[in-house]
């Protein structure tokens, strides 16, 4: 099959709801600001920004996310995780490669929802990279925040504790066989024996250090490669060291370096197989001076074939769904 070129849309999806910390809602915006899209078409790529989904009161937004109603933060994720996954399949469905600006990690209900419906109709599997310090999969009964953007992959995996009230295009979407979560170091008690029951692939810090990026990256890839599968990165800013990366609202110490971080993008960019990204967890109001937003920036950058020594980074090397 020929490689090519696509063309990246960019959707921003401007929401806190999910979790308990304001500010990520001005995720979107920031890393705009930061030159994501200036960085994008300086590596040749075609972009179309499509601005931002928000919340359908936003007269709320003025109450602090921790004071309103669970049941009220719930809806707005559940509508706007159905808005994305639709904006998402359009996107999809036209050949284009989405980026996703969060938001809080909750988006990635109608994000990969969307790359799911998309790959159905292709018969292609999905496989999901989770980057992150954390698991994201709690359910409403083991979730001791009961915050949805720590909920994420639990209810794309099908957990039965999400009743009819989470019904969507999103539930069970997703074989949690095919998902990789990569740089972990804080899971919850009853989630880590979700994930080990599951079979969900957990590549912590600890294996990190161990085994390096290049080996643990690479056996990603190559599951990937080997399935023809379509792979969904979903990159949570906390990730990264709070080092280099303070901009999020739960920061956990030990986290990737600025050069581990870049070299998994890289390994990405060279495989080929990633057909869509999620950038989220960014909280402007906590970053320093735009710090952790540039470094969000140059990490999509690397993503989409920023080099050191490469003169040409050129167009991304896609293959479509259709021509695996
Ligand atoms: B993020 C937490 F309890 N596990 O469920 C929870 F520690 O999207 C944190 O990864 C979840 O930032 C963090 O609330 C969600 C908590
Ligand atoms: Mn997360
Ligand atoms: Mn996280
Ligand atoms: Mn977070």
């Amino acid at each position: 099959p020929l490689p090519r070129p696509r063309r990246i849309d960019i959707l921003g999806i401007a929401t806190a709801s999910g979790a308990s910390v304001r500010g990520c809602g001005m995720g979107p915006e920031a890393l705009r600001v930061a030159g994501l899209v200036e960085a994008l078409i300086e590596l040749d790529h075609a972009i179309a920004d499509h601005g931002d989904l928000r919340r359908q009161h936003p007269e709320m937004s003025t109450n602090p996310a921790s004071t309103r109603l669970p049941e009220e933060r719930k809806a707005d994720v559940l509508d706007l995780a159905a808005r994305a996954s639709d904006a998402g399949l359009d996107i999809l469905s036209e050949g284009n490669f989405p980026v996703f600006l969060g938001g809080d990690h909750s988006i990635a209900i109608g994000t990969v929802s969307a790359v799911a419906r998309h790959c159905a109709t292709q018969n292609t599997p999905v496989h999901v990279l989770w980057i992150d310090a954390h698991a994201d999969y709690n359910t409403p009964e083991t979730s001791p925040s009961g915050n949805l953007h720590g909920m994420p992959l639990a209810l794309l995996c099908g957990e039965p504790e999400f009743d009819e009230s989470y019904k969507g295009p999103w539930l069970g979407r997703i074989d949690p066989r095919n998902v990789t979560i990569f740089g972990a170091r804080s899971i919850d008690r009853e989630e880590r024996r979700l994930v080990q029951a599951r079979g969900v692939e957990v590549i912590d810090m600890r294996k990190l250090d161990q085994m390096g990026v290049v080996a643990t990256m690479q056996k990603v890839i190559d599951k990937a490669k080997a399935d023809g599968a379509h792979l969904h990165v979903s990159f949570d800013v906390d990730s990264i060291d709070p080092a280099i990366a303070p901009g999020g609202g739960t920061l956990v110490p030990g986290g990737l370096t600025y050069r581990e971080a870049h070299l998994v993008m890289e390994m990405l960019h060279d495989s080929g197989v990633v057909g869509s990204l999620d950038v989220v967890e960014l909280n402007p109001f906590l970053d320093h001076g735009g710090k952790s937003a540039t470094l969000m920036v140059d990490l999509v950058a690397s993503l989409f074939g920023r080099s050191i020594m490469g003169e040409e980074p050129g167009p991304m090397e896609f293959v479509t769904d259709s021509e695996r």
